[in-house]
């Protein structure tokens, strides 16, 4: 299978705590952060650091290289998206599963992320180890996707996040052979 400039470059969006930074940690090595002390008061009982420009990352997945680019999650860092999103081939967006207002939170932040191009993508339903966390059947209902691009995740599970990004990966060079034959 060709891939096109030898390598894939994926996004790894989604909103504040949802588990992005986790995500890269876990599946690639060597990962640069650029983590601060939270200071927002809400956002301080939530956790302590957050990511301000970006989490990098790089993996071989059946020897494609794959360079992940971790999103910040603050909303006033947003613009940030859009500038880490040049040049990606698609783009994971994680939901925090472990509360429904989280995925509610999620839905209007997905909007925005589709509405930077019609990139392959698939939307990974993360804490899914808390106990009476959403599953990924009831996110694509909310979000209203086919359940097919909807996967449950736990960021700290290496397999599971593996296997997600295997996901993503497979759709993304689908997409490329879908668009070469006529
Ligand atoms: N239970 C559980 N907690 C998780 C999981 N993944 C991440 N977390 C926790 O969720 C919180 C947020 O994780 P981060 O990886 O910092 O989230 P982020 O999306 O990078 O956050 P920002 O960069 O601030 O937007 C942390 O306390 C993590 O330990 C998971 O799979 N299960
Ligand atoms: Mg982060």
């Amino acid at each position: 299978m060709q891939v096109q400039r030898g390598y894939l470059k994926i996004l790894v969006s989604g909103p504040y705590a949802s588990g992005k930074t986790t995500f890269v940690r876990t599946v690639a090595e060597n990962v640069l952060s650029t983590e601060v002390p939270v200071t927002t008061p809400g956002e301080q009982k939530v956790k302590e650091y957050t990511t301000v420009a970006f989490d990098y990352g790089k993996l071989y997945l059946d020897g494609i290289p794959i360079y992940l680019f971790g999103t910040p999650g603050q909303t006033r860092l947003q613009f940030m998206w859009r500038v880490l999103a040049q040049g990606m081939h698609g783009y994971l967006f994680l939901v925090d599963g472990s509360s429904l207002l989280e995925v509610y939170r999620a839905r209007g932040i997905y909007t925005y992320m589709k509405s930077l191009g019609n990139y392959p993508h698939i939307i990974a339903v993360n804490k899914q180890d808390v106990k009476g966390s959403v599953p990924p059947s009831r996110v694509a209902s909310i979000f209203n996707v086919d359940p097919a691009y909807v996967a449950p995740l736990v960021a700290r599970d290496k397999a599971m996040a593996i296997s997600v990004l295997k996901k993503l990966v497979d759709l993304i060079l689908t997409r490329r052979e879908e668009r070469v034959v006529p």
